[in-house]
């Protein structure tokens, strides 16, 4: 089964701007949560992660959830992920 993603970040955080320049030039479109003007994004990435920092991507596959960390690390993940929505 297919992988979901969700991209939480806040607009002027420059790591997130560079994950979603990545994701422009890939033609990914990921929903994204923005954890500045939305406190239960917040609430969500702190529960879930374990922490505030973003970017961090939300990964659910098959009913389990992951949480990654570090723009570059998210970067690569995605790049190895062709199917990714
Ligand atoms: N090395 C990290 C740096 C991420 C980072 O410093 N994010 C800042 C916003 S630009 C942040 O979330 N700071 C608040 C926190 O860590 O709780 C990356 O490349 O993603």
């Amino acid at each position: 089964m297919a992988e979901s993603y969700q991209l939480f970040q806040y607009d002027s955080c420059l790591f997130c701007r560079q994950v979603r320049r990545f994701m422009v030039a890939a033609g990914l479109e990921i929903p994204l949560r923005n954890t500045m003007t939305d406190p239960a994004a917040r609430t969500e990435l702190m529960t879930g992660g374990g922490r505030a920092t973003v970017p961090c991507l939300r990964i659910e596959r098959d009913g389990v959830v992951n949480w990654l960390y570090e723009s570059i690390v998210i970067i690569r993940y995605l790049e190895s992920r062709p199917a990714a929505h």
